[in-house]
């Protein structure tokens, strides 16, 4: 098994080069140039690619944003859409959101056996008076707007997973704290062919040549979660959040906690206040640690990216080992190690 540190400075610059331009940078270098795209975690890069097809030839911000998660939700051995670990009863379940430049979204949640919950999201914006549809019902609509009812299975990597989890069946959920991976209730953590480690959730956000933007996110949630739980990635304003007079922000990391500062509103809230994206990001980190306190938020991780109306971008996390992708003309794209508040 390849540890994700390891892989990253032993590999990324080599393995990986037709693919990151830059392999890394710090996360410094974030001047405005339009379009933008950034998207969150490894899997962002390839995503990246796809959402750049449709920006950098005078494409709709939104239409790049579906585009781009629709690669990691197909991704095998991946945690965001069918192929990513079940809930507690063995059923994957998945949640997804999506906005336009008119503050128009959509979002499901609880979503099985449908492979892009990010398109139908993007559905029930637009075919329907709602913004939010849950569990069957979503399914159904899914499936009465043409979307194939995939079989009920566990890919088998997930399988694997679930086994092992259900030895102990413990119920002690940790989401991306990097140093914690090994911990005996979570699965060892799968990797996609090319060794990049995999989180559960791809949020990704742009602004196209006509300086509009969009943004989406889309997750299985957690590993093993209690059946029916919900977290951010879903929920407008928790999750993900675009103003199109301002910029757009959306999260990664335990919901529970980005849902109690409804943290991508906060992030461009704080844009709106003048501050530069990666400012705003860092300030909705210290948001969740001055209500957490710094013991427990130790035992969390949440991390955001925006960019904002300029197209000027950053992202913050609260502990080690987030990154993010962005694409843009002049920079290629690259993979950011974000800057992180605690050292836990
Ligand atoms: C959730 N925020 O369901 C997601 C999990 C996540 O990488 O970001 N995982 O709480």
């Amino acid at each position: 098994m390849i540890h994700r540190r390891t892989f990253l400075s032993k590999t990324a610059l080599v393995g990986l080069a037709p693919i990151f331009q830059h392999a890394f940078s710090k996360n410094t270098s974030n001047k405005a140039t339009l379009p933008v795209v950034l998207s969150t975690w490894d899997a962002g890069v390839r995503a990246n690619e796809a959402a750049w097809k449709i920006l950098s030839s005078g494409g709709h911000a939104l239409d790049a944003v579906e585009a781009g998660v629709k690669v990691t939700e197909l991704e095998q051995n991946c945690c965001v859409g069918l192929g990513a670990n079940p809930d507690r009863e063995g059923k994957v379940t998945l949640d997804a959101s999506i906005m336009d430049h008119l503050g128009n979204c959509g979002a499901v949640a609880a979503l099985e056996r449908i492979q892009h919950p990010i398109s139908v999201a993007r559905r029930v914006m637009e075919k329907t008076p709602h913004t939010f549809l849950v569990g069957q019902g979503a399914q159904q609509f899914a499936i009465s707007e043409g979307f194939p009812l995939m079989p009920d299975q566990l890919s088998p990597a997930a399988q694997k997973a679930y086994q092992e989890w259900l030895k102990k069946s413990e119920y002690k959920p940790i989401i991306n704290i990097e140093n914690q991976q090994q911990t005996p209730y979570l699965p060892a953590p799968s990797h996609l062919p090319d060794g990049t480690w995999n989180h559960d959730t791809i949020g990704m956000i742009a602004i196209d040549q006509n300086g509009n933007l969009s943004g989406s996110c889309t997750t299985s949630g957690m590993g093993f979660k209690m059946r029916g739980r919900v977290g951010d990635s879903p929920v407008i304003g928790a999750g993900l959040y675009v103003d199109n007079q301002v910029g757009a922000a959306t999260a990664t990391g335990q919901g529970e906690d980005i849902i109690r500062i409804c943290g991508s509103f906060l992030v461009v809230e704080f844009m709106r206040q003048g501050l530069h994206p990666t400012e705003a990001c860092k300030k909705a980190i210290e948001r969740l640690i001055q209500l957490k306190g710094k013991e427990q938020a130790c035992k969390i991780q949440a991390c955001f990216i925006a960019i904002d109306k300029k197209g000027n971008y950053g992202g913050y996390s609260l502990q080690k080992g987030f990154t993010f992708a962005v694409y843009q003309a002049n920079g290629g794209n690259r993979l950011v190690k974000s800057s992180h508040i605690l050292p836990c």
